[in-house]
């Protein structure tokens, strides 16, 4: 009985095709259609601009505590981009960008983060789980509606979303398990954005990378540079090709940073570097794509000051919805609206007395007649 290596495949792949200068890789760089990938940047802009309209607006108290994405559009975006709308997301808690590019209204996503649970009901089609705050859990979600699909022959697939410190909980352990052993049609995409509120990557786990976790599985996992938007959607593709060929779940580690704060409650110069910022600055996911964009003539400075426009529009008329909605529910009215679809005439009587001691009662009576007339 000699002491032998036992033969295990033990491959990572490191994905890049887009350097931080714009370069591209002639060899690895997809061909995807013009309009993909113009796409692509309007979602990432959007993304960045619609982040920074929030981090405002939670300055000035008109939304709550939330987790910026900035920085983390690429990694976000290379991979929804490969879905189709029967697929399922499921995001942890900073996948605004992912979450918009599946159609989930914004307006939606000022209220939820100003509060309110209205903003969690989703157009009829829209298949994005809820965002999860509890580190990891979501991953569990993703391989039983794998599992579901599976089931059910179907060929759609479900994408998890969740950091670098996601891979420190059980959770995650226990779905990627579950996932190997049921061959389910999941994407774990990790967003090693290096830094789990003020615990750094290095302190997450001794692994020399997170891709590598797939491993312990037995499924396939692959590091890619997760400020890449190219690199992204290619690895996903792949992935996301094998789920629905029945070949298993596949773990994608995106590398890249969190530029900004871990959440509004947070001050990350308590511990981090400047410099550690600067060094990802130059790393930048759009400005990057913004100049191989160029370099294809696919976009000009002027072009550029025309969409900036054009997005900043769109989110100003997001936000006067979502805060003339905030107002609607805020009214204690509000309440009785949502027990029933006709409501019985004791809340209807409850309902005008309220109004009366709000001394709103000719104001209400006269929406009333409005609404019956
Ligand atoms: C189970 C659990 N433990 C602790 C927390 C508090 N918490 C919120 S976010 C976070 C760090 C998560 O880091 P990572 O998974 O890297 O995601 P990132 O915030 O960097 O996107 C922690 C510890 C939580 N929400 N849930
Ligand atoms: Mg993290």
């Amino acid at each position: 009985m000699p002491r032998r290596e036992i033969d295990l495949p033990y491959r990572i792949d490191y994905l890049s095709i887009l350097d931080q200068d714009g370069n591209v890789d002639k060899d690895l760089e997809p061909d995807l259609d013009d309009d993909v990938l113009l796409k692509l940047h309007r979602a990432m802009l959007l993304g960045r601009r619609f982040d920074e309209r929030m981090l405002r607006l939670q300055r000035q108290g008109r939304i709550g505590t939330f987790a910026p994405i900035k920085g983390q559009e690429a990694s976000q975006l290379g991979p929804v981009a490969n879905l189709r709308p029967d697929d399922w997301l499921v995001p942890a808690f900073r996948e605004t960008a992912a979450m918009l590019w599946r159609g989930q209204p914004m307006e939606g996503i000022l209220l939820l983060y100003g509060g309110y649970s209205e903003g969690g009901d989703l157009p009829g089609e829209v298949k994005n789980l809820p965002v999860a705050v509890p580190v990891g859990t979501q991953t569990l979600h993703a391989a039983g509606l794998a599992y579901a699909s599976k089931y059910r022959d179907q060929d759609t697939v479900a994408m998890a979303f969740f950091g670098d410190g996601a891979t420190s909980e059980g959770d995650f352990h226990e779905a990627l398990n579950f996932a190997g052993v049921f061959q389910v049609p999941a994407i774990f995409v990790c967003q090693n954005n290096q830094w789990a509120i003020s615990v750094p990557r290095a302190h997450q786990t001794r692994s020399k990378t997170l891709a590598q976790k797939a491993l312990a599985y037995g499924l396939p996992g692959i590091q890619v540079d997760g400020n890449d938007i190219l690199a992204m959607y290619v690895a996903t593709r792949e992935a996301v090709e094998r789920a629905r060929a029945g070949e298993g779940a596949t773990l994608i580690e995106a590398v890249t940073y969190r530029m900004s704060v871990h959440t509004t409650a947070d001050d990350p110069t308590r511990y981090r570097k400047d410099e550690e910022v600067e060094e990802w600055v130059a790393r930048d996911p759009i400005t990057r794509f913004q100049t191989y964009l160029k370099k294809k003539d696919l976009l000009s400075d002027d072009g550029l000051e025309e969409l900036e426009e054009e997005i900043k529009d769109e989110i100003a008329e997001a936000v006067e919805r979502a805060e003339k909605r905030m107002e609607e529910i805020t009214d204690p009215l509000f309440m009785f609206d949502h027990m029933y679809a006709d409501i019985p005439p004791y809340l209807q009587e409850q309902k005008e007395e309220l109004a009366r001691e709000l001394g709103r009662g000719r104001e209400y009576s006269a929406g009333k007649e409005a609404a019956n007339g």
